[in-house]
């Protein structure tokens, strides 16, 4: 397992890496352009200036997070080509530096959702990123946009880029005529001019699921499931599509199986990458995120690491996910340092108790 963790630049993020660097058992960043809007080649000049900087701290940028799809290709505009185009030009640019897996999704409109970006956990005065359904009956996509961003505190987050979000109007409009099949449709024809672009330069894309795991305010959407990843891989067949398995995102539905998930894709060869966080149910559709302690939490993160560690290659690439906000930490909603480096250290002393078990030591 190579574990590593998310960094947003170091104009954007009040981590740094040398405090990445100083987490026990961290080898890599889970890179990102946070000012990149979608449909944006992604330049050498760019990504390389990016790369530099982390491994000159002494860690690796082998993945790349969020290289969001522009919206007229999910729609299947006629315009899409030319973001494709753009889309190929920046998979040829990060495999130039090293890069082996791009995370992406094709979730319509927008990106992972919640309701509270800080609700406080009674039990210990932390806090940490919200879900409830019934609260989001109430609002419409524009006034969730809209607190979602007051709320972030200045912060860039993950796809939720002002650019994209000023035509939400427009773009929820256009999707009435969508429906999974057409998105389907869609998808495919993405897949099928990208994917031989990455067999060529030694490049998966990993999608990223749905989250959280279900269609919201009437969207289209497709990758909540293991059925919906069965479809999704067979879109294009090839190792390069492949899954970056988010425990945390599918696991907000207590229907699915997380560990028996990721041992069905993990021994088709498809998981490139995961995101490995727990979550708490509250009740139907409703959730918090919780420390990535299984006792804290719904999710069994033994089940899941030793999933990982019996059907992925020992290599694969690992990062703690969305950390509560403890000890006063100010930060981005979900990616301060303190809770996410507790998390990546149990998740590496599962991985070490299963690996000597395994070896009989
Ligand atoms: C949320 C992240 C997502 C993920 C993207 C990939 O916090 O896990 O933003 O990186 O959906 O495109």
């Amino acid at each position: 397992m190579k574990m590593t963790f998310r960094w947003y630049g170091k104009n954007s993020d009040p981590v740094s890496l040398k405090q990445i660097r100083q987490i026990p058992g961290m080898t890599g960043v889970m890179g990102f352009l946070d000012y990149k809007p979608a449909g944006e080649v992604w330049t050498k000049e760019e990504i390389g200036a990016y790369v530099k900087d982390i491994k000159e701290a002494g860690l690796e940028c082998e993945v790349i997070e969020s290289v969001n799809v522009h919206e007229d290709i999910k729609m299947g505009l006629p315009t899409r080509d030319k973001y494709i185009d753009a889309y190929i030009e920046t998979i040829r640019n990060l495999a130039e530096v090293g890069v082996k897996v791009i995370i992406y999704n094709f979730m319509p409109v927008l990106d992972w959702l919640r309701t509270d970006l800080a609700r406080e956990i009674p039990e210990d005065g932390s806090n940490s990123l919200y879900y409830d359904d019934a609260e989001l009956q109430g609002l419409t996509a524009v006034q969730l946009v809209e607190n979602t961003l007051k709320d972030s505190k200045g912060f860039s987050m993950p796809g939720w880029e002002p650019e994209r979000l000023a035509e939400l109007k427009v773009t929820m409009k256009r999707y009435e005529e969508i429906d999974e099949d057409k998105l389907a449709e869609n998808y495919k024809y993405f897949l099928d001019a990208v994917i031989p672009v990455c067999e060529e330069v030694g490049v998966k894309m990993a999608c990223h699921p749905d989250d959280p795991a279900w269609p919201i305010f009437g969207l289209p959407r497709l990758a909540h499931d293991q059925a919906g990843f069965d479809r999704i891989v067979k879109l294009h067949d090839s190792p390069a599509n492949a899954i970056c398995l988010c425990t945390g995102s599918l696991g907000s539905n207590p229907e699915n199986d997380i560990p028996s998930i990721i041992r069905h894709f993990g021994e088709m060869d498809r998981i490139a990458a995961l995101h490995i966080r727990n979550v708490k149910f509250l009740g139907y559709r409703k959730f918090r995120e919780a420390s990535h302690l299984s006792s804290d939490g719904s999710l069994d993160m033994y089940a899941i690491v030793k999933a990982v560690y019996d059907t992925c290659p020992h290599d694969i690439y690992v990062r703690p996910d969305h950390g509560r906000m403890i000890w006063d930490e100010q930060g981005r909603p979900g990616y301060g340092l303190y809770d996410r480096a507790l998390g990546a250290t149990y998740l590496n002393g599962l991985w070490e108790a299963i690996d000597k078990n395994a070896k009989g030591e």
